[in-house]
């Protein structure tokens, strides 16, 4: 009897505790000894000092191709691939985008889950606000300040979660708009969170990584976006690269292709090779654009293959089977 009354007391103020708990879900999961990164030099860096070189994938956007975040796509990518990266990207502007009549709470739920699988594989992840046909970051500036707000402090724990303020900003000045709109969204970030790794466009499709040389951001933890496509972009965009590493800037590729700007057209296995072999020297991470079976060359996975895991090498496109070898490589 007095059994059942002390287990009645200890339930009743057990019961009584958990209430006073806080009621905000806590984030699906907690990563289990990834190492938190950190900007060293040109490159990122653990807390022993080692180089860490992100490799890895982008998803196509969420919205469109919402079935490839899952656990075992991600797995695939990581033991097939040897990567240690995925980057989600949230499109603002473009049909069914976060900022354009799309439907937040699922967006959101894809984000959540693409960092629950990234975390329990013990994979970085990166959450990319997409801007694109919007151009200017401050199109939807505030927007993304709440955007960032809520994801850093659900993931404020998270040593795996990287942010990307504005993927690829147009006619957007570095000094004027880019700078200023990144020092906001930061500051919201940094509330929360105040070491994970930031990584901030640059004008002209995240390409001029030239105007923060003497002009970065002051937070030791930024690194600055360079994209190519490398049937488009070739010895003129490795040498701004080039020029950038020269002067000090961190420049993290967190979108390629190997095809042209459009996303399609063919692929230039040579450029491919130099650009690879230019991020290889100086330890610079890159995500492949994109884990989808659109029917276009950027694409992955070929157009045939309904498959959304498990890929074998002859479900991958020229750009998946150059790409896994690249990620493959050291
Ligand atoms: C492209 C997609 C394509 C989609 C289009 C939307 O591959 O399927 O219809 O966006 O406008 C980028 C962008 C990226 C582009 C990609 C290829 O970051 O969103 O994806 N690209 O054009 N910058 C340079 C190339």
């Amino acid at each position: 009897m007095a059994q059942k009354l002390l287990s009645f007391f200890m339930t009743f103020f057990l019961l009584l505790s958990s209430a006073d708990a806080p009621q905000e879900t806590p984030p699906p999961s907690i990563p289990d000894g990834i190492p938190p990164l950190h900007v060293a030099g040109t490159v990122l860096a653990d807390p022993q000092g080692n180089t860490v070189r992100l490799k890895g994938v982008s998803t196509h956007g969420l919205a469109w191709f919402p079935d490839y975040v899952n656990a075992d796509a991600f797995r695939t990518i990581k033991e097939g691939w040897g990567a240690n990266a995925v980057r989600l990207a949230l499109y603002t502007q473009e049909y069914g985008g976060y900022c354009s009549g799309g439907d937040r709470e699922k967006l959101k739920e894809l984000v959540d889950k693409g960092v629950q699988y990234a975390t329990e594989l013990g994979m970085y992840v990166i959450l990319d606000w997409h801007i694109l046909s919007d151009g200017d970051p401050r199109a939807h500036q505030d927007e993304a300040v709440a955007f960032f707000n809520e994801m850093s402090r659900k993931y404020a724990d998270h040593t795996n979660v990287l942010y990307e303020l504005c993927n690829e900003p147009q006619n957007s000045p570095w000094q004027t708009v880019i700078k200023p709109y990144a020092e906001t969204v930061l500051a919201a970030i940094r509330a929360n969170d105040p070491d994970a790794v930031v990584i901030v466009g640059t004008n002209t499709w995240s390409q001029d990584v030239e105007d923060v040389i003497g002009r970065r951001l002051a937070d030791e933890n930024v690194v600055y976006a360079f994209h190519f496509y490398a049937a488009t972009h070739k010895e003129s965009y490795r040498q701004k690269v080039k020029n950038a590493l020269a002067a000090g800037i961190p420049v993290f590729v967190s979108e390629c292709g190997l095809c042209d700007a459009s996303g399609s057209g063919g692929v230039d296995e040579n450029s491919a090779r130099e650009w690879f072999a230019l991020l290889k020297e100086n330890h610079v991470s890159f995500l492949a654009w994109s884990l989808c079976n659109k029917n276009e060359t950027s694409a992955l996975i070929k157009p045939d293959c309904a498959k959304l895991s498990g890929w074998a090498a002859e479900d991958l496109s020229q750009s998946g089977k150059l790409f896994r070898d690249a990620i493959l490589d050291g």
